[in-house]
């Protein structure tokens, strides 16, 4: 019997290893090298040029943790834009709400749609919501080209920045997310990690280009398993409200919504960073 184990570089002197029982699919698209496995720790999972994006076992971290410190914090959202996630994952959560109207998910890669909806149902099964409007183009050529105030929110469930998500952690493009956005609108960003210095530098990057631009940013952190050091965190910038302290946590809790890894004390608590974290970021 031939073991078959997945193993990506997390840095130049570490790796990470899964014992896989198949290799589902392979392809190189026109923007990516796209990889399904199958295996018994994280079930199905894939990777985009050899870096894991979403497997069964611990996508409701990222994809509570995208979507509903946001939702909470300005609970009359009725426009979303969601740029890249082709797993469907953020959408998914985002389908949840019923006050939510419309939800565009402007993704660059089709394949890796049409391959999540094929292997992954689990994240895909909402593409199909008929608030739900799929665009396959750059969300950079996207946001530039869209009117001003349009969308309540906006959630940048993007690749890390290389290759083609390298444009969506660049000044131009969140300038024009601020514009699209309304008066009361709020971003949140795919924002690395701050462990491994590779990755806490496109951190620091990020939030000095945000910074400049929005009256609110705060960072905020959650567990991510199978992600470089398991430590990952996501940006929350907003044009007017504070996800701390105009945030109604009982409002929340009264939708009823049912969640695995988000409550109203992870809300509280995934602001509160350590101090390697902070110092970073405060000279970022
Ligand atoms: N839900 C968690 C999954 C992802 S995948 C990120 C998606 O962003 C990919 O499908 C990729 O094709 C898409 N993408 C990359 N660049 C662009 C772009 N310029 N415009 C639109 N979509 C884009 C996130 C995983 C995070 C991994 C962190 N290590």
């Amino acid at each position: 019997m031939l073991d078959l184990w997945y193993t990506e570089n997390h840095t130049d002197n570490v790796r990470f290893s899964i014992k896989t029982n198949k290799h589902i699919h392979s392809e190189k698209s026109d923007f990516q090298q796209i990889d399904f496995f199958e295996s018994d720790e994280f079930g199905t999972f894939f990777t985009l040029d050899g870096l894991m994006m979403v497997n069964e076992k611990d996508e409701f971290v990222y994809h509570d943790m995208i979507t509903h410190v946001a939702m909470a914090t300005n609970p009359n959202i009725k426009k979303v834009l969601v740029i890249g996630g082709g797993d469907g994952g953020t959408v998914r959560e985002l389908t949840r709400y019923e006050s939510i109207e419309q939800i565009d998910m402007v993704e660059i890669d089709e394949r890796v749609v049409r391959l999540s909806q094929e292997y992954l149902p689990i994240t895909a099964g909402k593409l199909e919501d008929p608030r739900v409007t799929l665009l396959f183009e750059d969300g950079l050529a996207y946001v530039k080209n869209k009117e001003d105030g349009y969308y309540d929110l906006i959630l940048v469930d993007s690749t890390d920045p290389i290759g083609p998500g390298e444009g969506l952690f660049s000044h131009d493009f969140y300038n024009n997310c601020f514009r699209v956005l309304t008066d009361d609108g709020i971003l949140i960003n795919q924002h690395e990690s701050p462990y491994y210095p590779s990755y806490a530098h496109e951190m620091k990057r990020a939030h000095s280009k945000i910074k400049g631009l929005f009256p609110i940013t705060r960072v905020y952190q959650f567990h991510m398993p199978t992600y470089p050091s398991g430590h990952w965190l996501f940006g929350f910038a907003s044009k007017k409200y504070d996800p701390l302290k105009d945030v109604d946590l009982d409002a929340w809790n009264k939708l009823g919504l049912k969640t695995k890894y988000y409550n109203t004390d992870i809300h509280t608590g995934a602001f509160a960073l350590p101090t390697f974290v902070k110092e970073m970021l405060d000279d970022a």
